[in-house]
């Protein structure tokens, strides 16, 4: 169907671009100069927009794309696509969910183990040569402690799976009890932080949970404490965090996601107790390569006429 016009919002790993532009008339938005005037010459044939997650779709671009049909996000997280936007038009909607929830849940083990164990540090430690002229500093144990996870959908049962093997008492915030899990429940996000020597935020981003990380949450976390973000930038008050990592009212961090991404706040870079990922918790091949397909898969069983594998819309 090379006729079948799409906009694509920001790049897809090679292997999904050759067949995306074998299969449709793809635009590249990104790579645009001038990305209104490039919206402007080919909105009205555009039938799909290919998104990923933290780049979405927003209402504005959705209302100069007359013919637009369906938008296919590659990632799980639709919070910067406006869905009621896109109900409310008959755009349907699609992330990748299930593929990448192991990938993340890892993500959020490696940063807890990182954070805790300040492997990041320590490889600079015999990097530069301090091996055997000075003693690396004692870090804080993982196994056996207390864990508090914001949010108990499918990456966060994973993440409690994973830090029950390692021996830790889970306990998880979420707007209802999952009857489905034996974890302990606090429906108080304060009390939950003051209960966990770890806090791990894996809750989807949008207005529901915007800055529910906040100065309160950080206190109540501790001197001891620490914080591993793999959600969404937006749940953190990065003010409050980088006060608290600044003052040591909370011991350290492990963040993959951030406001303004890629151009985060550079006090992060200055920070010695915070460990940074890019965004990279589904950055596996295996994980990307299956997000990939998802989202053709979904956009070939739209214009087939099919139901759609993994709708959100
Ligand atoms: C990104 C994600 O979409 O699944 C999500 O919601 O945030 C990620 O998987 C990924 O970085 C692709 O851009």
């Amino acid at each position: 169907m090379p006729d079948v016009e799409i906009l694509m919002a920001g790049a897809y790993p090679e292997w999904d671009m050759v067949d995306l532009e074998a299969t449709y008339r793809v635009h590249r938005l990104w790579e645009a100069a001038d990305r209104q005037a490039l919206i402007s010459k080919v909105g009205s044939n555009i039938r799909a927009i290919a998104t990923r997650g933290e780049l979405g779709a927003s209402a504005d671009l959705m209302k100069q794309l007359p013919k637009l049909e369906i938008v296919s996000c590659y990632g799980v997280g639709t919070d910067a696509i406006d869905l009621s936007y896109a109900r409310a038009k008959g755009i349907r909607v699609t992330n990748t969910p299930d593929v990448l929830t192991e990938d993340v849940a890892d993500i959020a083990i490696g940063l807890l183990l990182s954070t805790a164990r300040q492997i990041p540090q320590a490889d600079v430690f015999v990097r530069t040569g301090q091996w055997g002229n000075v003693p690396m500093p004692l870090v804080t144990r993982v196994s056996g402690k207390k864990v508090g996870i914001v949010g108990m959908g499918r990456i966060g049962k994973a993440i409690a799976k994973r830090t029950a093997a390692f021996g830790c008492d889970i306990s998880y915030f979420a707007r209802n009890r999952d009857q489905d899990v034996a974890y302990g429940y606090e429906a108080n996000l304060v009390a939950l932080a003051n209960w966990a020597d770890f806090l791990i935020v894996i809750v989807p981003g949008g207005a529901a949970t915007m800055k529910i990380i906040n100065a309160e949450v950080l206190e109540a976390l501790g001197p001891e404490g620490m914080l591993i973000n793999v959600s969404r930038g937006t749940t953190v008050d990065e003010e409050a965090l980088i006060a608290a990592l600044q003052n040591r009212t909370i011991q350290a961090a492990g963040l993959d996601v951030f406001l303004n991404e890629p151009k985060i706040d550079a006090r992060f870079l200055t920070l010695p107790n915070v460990v940074l990922q890019p965004h990279h918790g589904s950055g596996t091949i295996e994980t990307r390569k299956a997000m990939g397909k998802l989202v053709r898969d979904n956009l070939a069983a739209h214009f087939a006429d099919r139901a759609l594998p993994t709708p959100v819309v």
